[in-house]
């Protein structure tokens, strides 16, 4: 495992008291889930690495939450060019929250991280199946509907501010009681954030959201920046992506204009983090991930410099019930190179799959009426 972009302020392991372990849901049935997402070039990617999974997965629904950007159409538009590049997977897209619980929209960097049109700058033309976007109910509508109708079955994967999960559990506040857990990409402990000194974006561009789902009693695994920066899109593994056909062109160019930006930064493009699919692949993959532990986190939501920082109560000082700290996990190490060869092998396998099925589409199109 490599952190060596990591500065040296570690969580100790006296503080770490709890240890715990990912484990695989039921091999026999695919996970349920609900993405919620903020598209975004790293969420392209986590959707190519939950796409490649459906004997993992079964994605009942995307949700689309602010984030990477403020225009929830394009962000939606976004996750409908990734379902027609993947096959043109039939899922059905929700349109969300546009601002955080209690304030305006403000998380612009993300506008500069993913560009204006939110894949690198890209401006693909409009994809030819924007009818999967959804206009009779909200994502928030969505994601309390369906966790209701299947209580105990469905897991939330998100990928950006908490918003539409909060905004869920304020109109339905037994939501935690109908969904099987949350997986969060999200918050760093401990550790410098990317949007502040001390709190990573997703958790920052909406602080009270996070407060309140972190404080609602979910099963919740948090995939910090402590664990996502321990993976790295170098250039080994981009060039190895640019192999993979039509998906690996595409991330191939979004990431030139990711990786670019975060070079001008000051970011190392040797080091650049993998976030979002982090949360995916802590689902499909946990084995990957090589520590985690059990410990309450609250959210700082009104600090002057540090609103969205985890807080970690190590030691009971907000003295929580138990369950909050065994309901809590949090990703803390992951083996870097399983990660990437799992993620290549899922697309490599996939792609195949992918060009067969659109090859016989086309005999199919191409063959003559049968006369029987
Ligand atoms: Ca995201």
């Amino acid at each position: 495992m490599s952190s060596s972009s990591l500065p040296e302020v570690p969580l100790s392991e006296k503080e770490a008291t709890q240890p715990t372990t990912l484990t695989a849901a039921d091999d026999a049935a695919p996970e349920r889930v609900i993405i919620d997402t903020d598209p975004g070039i790293d969420d392209t990617m986590a959707l190519f690495l939950a796409l490649s999974n459906p004997h993992r997965l079964r994605i009942e629904g995307i949700t689309i939450v602010f984030g990477n950007h403020s225009d929830l159409e394009l962000l939606a538009t976004n996750a409908c060019r990734v379902l027609h590049m993947a096959g043109d997977v039939e899922i059905p897209i929700y349109k969300g929250c546009s601002n955080p619980v209690d304030m305006d929209y403000h998380g612009h960097s993300g506008i500069e991280v993913h560009g204006q049109d939110g894949i690198g700058h890209l401006y693909l033309p409009t994809p030819p199946n924007t009818h999967l976007i959804r206009r009779d109910k909200t994502a928030v509508d969505f994601i309390i509907e369906t966790c209701k109708a299947n209580p105990g079955q469905i897991t939330l994967i998100t990928l950006g501010p908490l918003t539409n999960v909060a905004q869920a559990l304020i109109q339905c506040p037994e939501l935690p009681q109908y969904v099987k857990r949350i997986v969060s990409m999200g918050g760093v402990l401990n550790l410098p954030g990317n949007k502040s000194p001390v709190a990573e974006a997703n958790y920052h561009n909406d602080a009270k959201g996070a407060k309140l789902v972190l404080n609602a009693g979910f099963e919740f695994t948090m995939v910090p920046l402590n664990v996502t920066h321990q993976v790295h899109m170098n250039k080994e593994f981009r060039s190895a992506l640019c192999s993979l056909g039509v998906i690996g062109d595409f991330c191939e160019n979004a990431l030139k204009y990711y990786v670019g930006t975060l070079s001008r930064w000051g970011n190392d493009p040797e080091t650049i983090p993998m976030h979002d699919s982090s949360a995916v692949m802590a689902v499909v993959n946990p084995s990957v991930f090589t520590k985690a532990v059990n410990v309450y986190v609250d959210i700082e939501s009104v600090g002057e410099r540090t609103a969205g920082m985890c807080v970690p109560d190590w030691k009971g000082h907000f003295k929580r019930e138990p369950q909050y700290h065994k309901k809590t996990k949090v990703v803390l190490e992951v083996d870097q190179a399983a990660f990437k060869r799992y993620y290549l092998d899922c697309l490599a396998t996939f792609l195949p799959k992918l060009q067969h099925n659109k090859e016989e589409e086309a005999e199919e199109e191409a063959a003559p009426p049968s006369s029987a």
